[in-house]
């Protein structure tokens, strides 16, 4: 969804952004230019995200003072939004074929769902007048407008003269307001909003957006080519600090195991066909769609038993391919959505992100359910998060008669990497030491030994290939992890190198591991005889006793050896690892077996 799609690009906007100042700097410069007492204050807020990347140098302290809180209670820039025009224009950032393009004159009608919580005002009223001037007259039925309970002032009798004024404007259009008396979250307001719905085709949308000239069209005649067919625009960035467009360049809306959300290049064949005008197949959807309202009623909307945020739009994307339909991003048609600086709905969203991701696993994913366990790091069973009934949603799925998870994935999304013979993944403890191995400083290839905290440099997963990846798994094929290695030098530590680069450099990267028994590596354990520690004298060979939690007490300890790795923040510890040793990292027998629980 949306959401992700903003912390996908917040991290692609640590790359690309620079600070783009208001004032020009050849204004302020000029020599001899009397600044007015009272008028420009120094900066206040030097640190805030906001004043980081916008001018504002000539703003009164009290300004400053004004804009800061106003950044701080929406995301974004409520201040400047408050002096533009609510019909600015904005840069056509279409493809120059999208110009030569016409459409069909008897198009479906359709309506625009806008979901808000505590949305600025003139935020909303800039989406609504960009609707309506760019939508024409004939297509558009209706905009219904979403409250998710919002709780500030001016969305109440503002809002309703705004409102007001535009019904008498425009009394061919229906202006419908839906007001949730609490918050039910983002996708129960979506589902909301399609039943307030009466046009033919739906546009369900954040509210934080402005529609380019055009972008109806190319949606509704697509969906008038195929009503089973779901789309979206391709949204441009406007920046949260000065409100300023940035033009993306389309792409598929693509997820990991963890149901985060993220760009990805389209399937081959529509770089073959050398048109970037022309529509792309995409395995999900970011958030905002546009369907065929009966056929989206069809299908089951959205799973309303998904909380606050997150992994709906992963479900309609499954959904909509297994049983019968499919998705597509449609270039010519483009709005533009600020990504939020923060979100208002609750600040962590990973909570309910991993709830409805389990969700997700349960109805649709099959025998590759347990991926999204693996991805968050949770046990296969008794993980404790409880992702509420999901019977109806598996009801739904039999009565769709939708295929199975398998041939979505060879059929839609073959970049996902299936996971299939992950043996084992956990925490690699040495009992002993009370350590575990942990990547160690990124980038960098040397893993440490530092004390057990079980986060993301810790995640250890072991491959039926026989690679063991630290430091977390990446979910595309396309991405490689990092995988232990042993350079087969006596006296070198074991290494963490790009599994790719490993292989070419035939780095040996391949181990055989037993829970309960010895780890060495298959292509340097012959010349290196397990057992020993050629680089450590008997009296300071170490030993390792590990037991995986399923065996505790049962018994004797396996026994691990080891070679090196370098102890982190000191402690006295000398430890030592044959390549990695095991302890607490449990077994999946064959591929649907659970693990045991890891991790408190
Ligand atoms: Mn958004």
């Amino acid at each position: 969804m949306q959401k992700l799609l903003e912390e996908d690009l917040d991290r692609r906007r640590k790359i690309e952004e620079k600070p783009i100042a208001v004032v020009k700097k050849e204004d302020e410069e000029k020599p001899g230019k009397i600044e007015q007492p009272g008028n420009k204050g120094k900066k206040l807020f030097p640190k805030s995200p906001l004043f980081q990347n916008w001018g504002g140098e000539n703003l009164s302290e009290d300004e400053q003072k004004e804009a800061q809180a106003l950044f701080e209670k929406y995301g974004y820039n409520v201040f400047l939004s408050d002096r533009l025009p609510l019909n600015r224009p904005l840069q056509d950032t279409r493809d120059p074929r999208c110009l030569m393009k016409t459409y069909p004159k008897d198009l479906p009608s359709i309506g625009v769902v806008l979901i808000y919580l505590d949305e600025a005002l003139s935020i909303l009223k800039r989406a609504i007048r960009s609707i309506i001037d760019r939508t024409p007259k004939s297509l558009l039925k209706e905009i219904i407008l979403v409250d998710d309970h919002s709780t500030n002032d001016d969305l109440e009798q503002d809002f309703d003269r705004y409102i007001k004024t535009i019904e008498d404007q425009n009394p061919g259009l229906l202006m419908t307001r839906v007001r949730h008396s609490e918050q039910l979250g983002l996708t129960t307001a979506r589902i909301s909003g399609w039943k307030a719905a009466t046009a033919d085709v739906v546009a369900i949308f954040d509210a934080h957006i402005e529609v380019h000239d055009l972008w109806a069209e190319p949606l509704l005649t697509q969906i008038k080519g195929d009503r089973k067919l779901i789309v979206s625009p391709v949204f441009d960035r406007v920046n949260y600090y000065d409100l300023e467009i940035v033009s993306y360049l389309p792409a598929s809306h693509a997820f990991d195991w963890a149901l985060w959300c993220m760009y990805e290049r389209f399937r081959p064949e529509w770089y073959k066909l050398n048109d970037p005008s022309l529509p792309g197949k995409s395995p999900s959807i970011m958030g905002i769609l546009v369907a065929d309202r009966t056929y989206l009623g069809e299908i089951g909307v959205l799973d309303g038993g998904m909380k606050v945020y997150g992994g709906e739009n992963v479900e309609l994307g499954i959904r909509v391919w297994t049983c019968g339909g499919s998705i597509e991003v449609v270039p010519c048609s483009k709005i533009a959505h600020i990504e939020r600086s923060h979100k208002p709905y609750m600040p962590d969203l990973s909570i309910t992100m991993k709830r409805n991701a389990l969700r997700v696993a349960e109805v649709w994913m099959d025998e590759y359910k347990h991926n999204v366990n693996l991805a968050w790091n949770l046990p296969f069973k008794d993980h404790g998060i409880d992702f509420g009934d999901v019977s109806e949603r598996k009801e739904l799925r039999k009565r769709l008669n939708c295929k199975p998870f398998k041939w979505y994935l060879d059929n839609v999304y073959p970049l996902l990497d299936s996971w299939d013979d992950i043996l084992a993944y956990g925490g690699l403890k040495n009992l002993d030491a009370n350590m575990c191995v942990d990547q160690g400083p990124v980038p960098g290839h040397t893993p440490i030994a530092y004390h057990c905290y079980y986060y993301m440099p810790q995640y250890t997963y072991f491959r039926g290939t026989g690679e063991l990846y630290i430091g977390g798994i990446k979910s595309h094929k396309y991405n490689a992890n990092r995988c232990l290695t042993d350079s087969g030098n006596n006296d070198n530590e074991p290494g963490l190198n790009d599994c790719h680069d490993a292989l070419q450099k035939q780095i040996a990267i391949y181990w055989d591991f037993t829970q309960g028994k010895e780890l060495k590596n298959k292509q340097t354990a012959g010349s290196q005889a397990v057992g020993e520690a050629p680089d450590c004298s008997p009296q300071t060979e170490p030993t390792w006793r590990g037991r995986a939690p399923h065996m505790e007490g049962a018994g004797t300890p396996p026994t691990w050896r080891g070679r090196a790795l370098s102890p982190h923040g000191g402690g006295g510890h000398s430890v030592h690892m044959e390549g990695a040793a095991a302890t607490q990292f449990t077994l999946r027998t064959g591929q649907t077996a659970f693990l045991i629980p890891f991790l408190t």
